[in-house]
């Protein structure tokens, strides 16, 4: 690690500050350009311990910039992992308050649910196919702290990966039921088409996303416990939103999940 505690403490209060207030900010590399890997995990960690101590729950964790297509938007080659606590969840078909954000945009994702724990290192496809429960739709609300959405990798693993919403919902489907390479899902805005794709647009197949976090996690000494709910990453590039958008996500075979924005 590069970073003292006090700056890594100083960093997770400036971000979490953003979140908490609605306001932006220049990535944090710009004044800390030797920040390494561990000091950005160890930024965003700083974050979920603050959060639980306030009472929050943890109740979900996140792959990020796993689609090329994501990948290609945001000018970065690797993907990212995070989490999300009980404040971030909007009931299937609720209402999400813009004057809780600052630029948010929507992506269209697969949700795993685990039922037995996941530890890597060596996870692949096949031991989290094994491990979940089932999958379903979920939209993404991201939520980048920095300006414009100008940032490079450490900053926006610092960020806790732009987390701020999310809602899941649908016909949850058992994993043998369908083949999550090439089952399609349209994104509709208002009731019109705004992005489409296939799962095999996430890392080749969704499932591969969620590996790489059982693995990345092991690295840590931590592994997925049973029963957590997980966004693989969007399958399409993001969308922005505005007030009295009403954001619906459709997979093959899984029904749909909506939210509105106020
Ligand atoms: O969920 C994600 O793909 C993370 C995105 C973080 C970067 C962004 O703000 O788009
Ligand atoms: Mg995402």
């Amino acid at each position: 690690m590069k970073l003292d505690i006090q700056t890594i403490n100083a960093l997770a209060d400036r971000l979490e500050g953003c979140q908490l207030k609605q306001q932006d900010t220049t990535k944090i590399t710009d004044d800390h350009p030797e920040m390494d890997w561990d000091d950005a995990y160890a930024i965003q960690d700083e974050i979920r311990h603050r959060k639980v101590a306030r009472g929050l729950r943890v109740i979900g964790l996140k792959a990020g910039l796993t689609s090329h297509a994501k990948m290609k938007q945001m000018g970065v080659t690797t993907p990212v992992f995070g989490f999300m606590t009980e404040d971030y969840a909007v009931p299937d078909g609720g209402e999400c308050k813009l004057s809780e954000l600052i630029h948010p945009k929507v992506e269209p994702e697969i949700a795993f649910v685990t039922k037995t724990e996941l530890r890597g290192p060596g996870c692949h496809i096949g031991t989290v196919l094994a491990a979940t429960d089932f999958v379903m739709p979920g939209i993404e609300v991201i939520d980048s702290r920095y300006r414009d959405f100008k940032f490079d990798l450490k900053s926006v693993v610092a960020d806790n990966t732009a987390a701020a919403r999310f809602v899941v919902g649908g016909q949850p489907m058992d994993v043998s039921g369908v083949d999550l390479r090439t089952v399609g899902i349209v994104l509709e805005k208002n009731g019109s088409p705004v992005a489409f794709g296939a799962g095999a647009a996430v890392l080749g197949h969704p499932a591969a996303a969620i590996a790489m976090l059982a693995n990345h996690l092991a690295e840590r000494g931590e592994c997925i416990p049973a029963g957590t709910l997980i966004l693989s990453g969007g399958i399409t590039e993001a969308v922005s939103v505005q007030a009295g958008d009403n954001v619906t996500l459709r997979v093959q075979g899984m029904g749909s999940t909506s939210m509105r924005f106020i």
